[in-house]
């Protein structure tokens, strides 16, 4: 008879504590609550174009967005379970203007405050494309047992001691670090369990894929420009053109590009200096992820986990995947912001 050996998510945490002799299980437990979490969100997210449930809700979140049914649905249970668990004292959402502090005697003793953006890719939804939710953990710096504060949540994202993202895509996946490597697990809907799929995520130093919304080439820094067309000019040596794939949802993105070695980008622009995405719940993970993972995550000046936050909501110019495309654009803006000349691995004198 064939062995099966199927290890699940919660049986991959169990273990993975026993690694810390002093665990007392509080973490365990909170990871084990974003995965209920996200089985309740997979499986709206599966039956979404049979119930009335796709299309806008009316409101509008804190970034003046429409906010999506759905976007409204994950938010709530997320912050359900995550409530429920007991071990986080405040939560912070991409849907929410301030932090939810959590009132109750269990949780104002939880060590712990959760970030997420519980459905990120809001455009695809009605679309049936891939979208996602992303999360990050930290220690709180409060004293426990009192209110959480707003320096709780501005911790720079080396203080992450976990992230990770779901994936509801053409499987639904949650790949996650607590600063170990990254592990990935894929929902086998038939026993409706995550199962270990990927044991340890490296992505590749280099890479043949940017993704990048170049419809707003026009506004891109210099830097970026040059870069693009670094990626667009034929030489054979270096295997270019490379290809060019973009979602629009940045766990999917950003997932494609860490298996397969590429570089994900959303630049500052002129209209939108510090870019669209959001540091503290999009950027900060997925920075813990991509570094885990042997890449690279940036500003274009600084590691993103590096940065000091200053608001909830803030926004910074994203650069991540694999270290040597990253390293290669952070050196064309530099170059161009700076006027510092840099040493390019490449010439640009051939390209048509
Ligand atoms: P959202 O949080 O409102 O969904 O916005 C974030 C998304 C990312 O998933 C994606 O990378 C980016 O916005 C796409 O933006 P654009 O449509 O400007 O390319
Ligand atoms: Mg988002």
């Amino acid at each position: 008879m064939t062995k099966f050996e199927v290890t699940t998510l919660n049986e991959f945490i169990l273990k993975s504590q026993m690694n810390y002799p002093q665990a007392q299980g509080g973490f365990s437990h909170l990871l084990h609550h974003v995965g209920i979490a996200a089985k309740i969100v997979n499986r709206e997210v599966n039956k979404a174009g049979l119930v009335d449930i796709l299309g806008e809700v009316g409101n509008t979140n804190v970034q003046g967005e429409s906010q999506k049914k759905l976007d409204v649905f994950a938010n709530d249970h997320f912050i359900n379970a995550i409530h429920n668990c007991g071990e986080v004292c405040a939560i912070a959402s991409e849907e929410n203007e301030s932090f939810i502090f959590f009132d109750d005697e269990m949780s104002r003793n939880g060590k712990y405050v959760f970030l997420m953006d519980p459905l990120d890719g809001s455009s695809n939804i009605d679309v049936n494309v891939s979208i996602g939710t992303i999360f990050s953990i930290y220690r709180r710096i409060s004293p426990i047992g009192e209110k959480a504060t707003m320096e709780d949540f501005l911790q720079p994202g080396t203080a992450q001691i976990a992230a990770g993202y779901v994936l509801y895509g053409s499987s639904t996946m949650m790949v996650y670090t607590t600063g170990r490597g990254v592990t990935g697990f894929t929902l086998d809907p038939s026993i409706g369990e995550f199962c270990l799929s990927h044991r340890r995520m490296e992505t590749p130093e280099d890479g043949r894929i940017y993704s990048i919304n170049e419809g707003n080439y026009k506004k891109f820094p210099k830097g970026v420009k040059k870069y693009i067309k670094y990626c667009q000019v034929r030489d054979e040596k270096s295997d270019r053109p490379y290809t060019s794939r973009y979602i629009g949802s940045l766990v999917a993105d950003f997932h494609r590009n860490l298996i397969k070695g590429g570089i994900f980008i959303y630049p500052e622009t002129e209209s939108a200096p510090l870019g669209k995405l959001r540091l503290l719940y999009e950027c900060n993970p997925i920075a813990f992820l991509a570094e885990q993972a042997g890449g690279k995550a940036s500003n274009g000046f600084e590691p993103i986990m590096k940065i000091k936050p200053t608001s909830l909501h803030q926004r910074v110019p994203f650069y991540t995947g694999s270290k040597k495309m990253v390293e290669l654009v952070e050196c064309l803006l530099q170059e161009h912001t700076n006027g510092k000349t840099v040493d390019l691995p490449y010439k640009m004198e051939n390209q048509q």
